[in-house]
């Protein structure tokens, strides 16, 4: 590692998000050369002393409980808001209004209102120079990038459908205690926005197309559990006491992109036996190709202009270094896993911030899915009507 213009970060959050961003930045500029260094100065959380384990264990050299204090800071130049959703735009658009660049979760907010006042600002800021991007880091898993770049280069031809899922089951278990994400004060909505955003995020981003309407419905299979007692990674000892699921916890939809394509998606946390499936697959005129977050080093592509006697889907190990992202890592052929899209992600916003560029996911990407949620959420309220985007 050489010595680089420091970039110098405060977090805002230190659960399992924060985790996995902290060995972003930890990681990142210690296997890519990038044109300036991520710091980890300051970790901010409401509880000061989980804060400061936190910050030990993850190597941050300062803590702080309140961020209002840390943004105003002359000495820190990049804000990463890790929270649950109800303070991201509270938070980011007071760290763009003082200068600071912003790195924030995704779903990018509660509400389409937030999200249209963070779109703004960071737009406001974008012409100072201020730079700020949202977190569907799955974008940067290589095998995800990958099939965006064969889509792009014309592949499988023309798109044709889109199916997405993203499928978890760490619910299905009707005791498992409320956290965060079953409040939808906090989360906003359910599966929906904390892992439909993605599958929203991850169609769009692969077909280069957006969705412009869509029919959905929701369900709470669920509606009462034990409260938490104490948190630990997703879920954690549940209490004695119970409360209210306010989310869903089924999102079906279907949706039309903008060049009329038809897709179809689900996103459930009761999908026995489904870990982390995100899965997008798109079958275009001339091939297919099909990814899967529970095989995440391969990209399944289907050449429908090979040979017919040889044909068919190919699983393509995405580990080679002519692949996005992997020539950083290791020798060809060794794997990587969930935790270095955080890596690809800080060093897409570093090098974009360095560069002077506009990253992307933009607010304005996030606040589009957003969108799409809220359209779906309009629909299904709405006996599953047609809604516009
Ligand atoms: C929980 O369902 C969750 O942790 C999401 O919130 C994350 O965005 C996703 O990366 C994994 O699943």
């Amino acid at each position: 590692m050489t010595t680089k213009a420091p970039l110098r970060v405060a977090m805002v959050g230190y659960g399992f998000m924060g985790a996995a961003h902290s060995q972003g930045w930890r990681v990142a500029p210690r296997f890519f050369d990038l044109a300036a260094t991520p710091e980890m100065t300051v970790l901010v959380g409401r509880d000061a002393e989980r804060t400061s384990a936190a910050a030990e264990n993850w190597g941050w050299a300062e803590t702080s409980t309140d961020w209002r204090e840390t943004i105003a800071r002359d000495d820190i130049d990049i804000v990463d808001i890790v929270t649950p959703g109800d303070s991201h735009a509270e938070i980011a658009i007071a760290a763009l209004e003082a200068g600071k660049h912003v790195l924030c979760e995704k779903p990018l907010a509660n509400s389409v209102a937030e999200a249209e006042a963070m779109t703004a600002a960071a737009e406001r800021a974008a012409e100072r120079g201020v730079r700020s991007m949202v977190g569907f880091t799955y974008r940067r898993v290589p095998a995800a990038t990958f099939a965006r770049d064969l889509v792009a280069a014309g592949r499988i031809g023309t798109v044709r459908q889109v199916r997405a899922q993203y499928l978890q089951d760490w619910l299905s278990d009707a005791e498992a205690p409320m956290t965060w994400r079953l409040d939808k004060s906090l989360a906003g909505s359910g599966s929906l926005g904390d892992i439909g955003a993605h599958a929203i995020d991850l169609a769009q981003f692969i077909t280069g197309n957006r969705l412009v309407s869509v029919s959905g419905v929701l369900e709470t299979l669920v509606s009462e559990r034990p409260l938490l007692a104490d948190a630990r990674g997703l879920s954690g000892t549940a209490s004695d006491e119970r409360g209210q699921v306010t989310v869903d916890d089924v999102a079906l939809f279907t949706g039309r992109f903008d060049d009329g394509v038809l897709g179809s998606f689900e996103a459930t946390r009761f999908a026995t036996g489904r870990k982390n499936a995100l899965r997008v697959e798109v079958s275009g005129s001339t091939g297919a190709i099909a990814f899967d977050l529970e095989d995440l080093n391969a990209l399944q592509f289907f050449d429908g202009t090979a040979d017919a006697t040889t044909q068919g889907f190919t699983k393509i190990l995405v580990t080679e270094p002519e692949h996005p992202y992997v020539a950083a890592w290791w020798p060809a052929g060794h794997m990587l896993g969930y935790e270095h899209g955080f890596s690809h992600q800080a060093r897409d916003f570093v090098e974009a911030i360095a560069a002077g560029e506009q990253p992307r996911p933009s607010f304005a990407d996030g606040l589009q899915v957003q969108r799409v949620l809220d359209a779906v959420e309009q629909s299904s309220g709405n006996g599953s009507a047609w809604t516009t985007v």
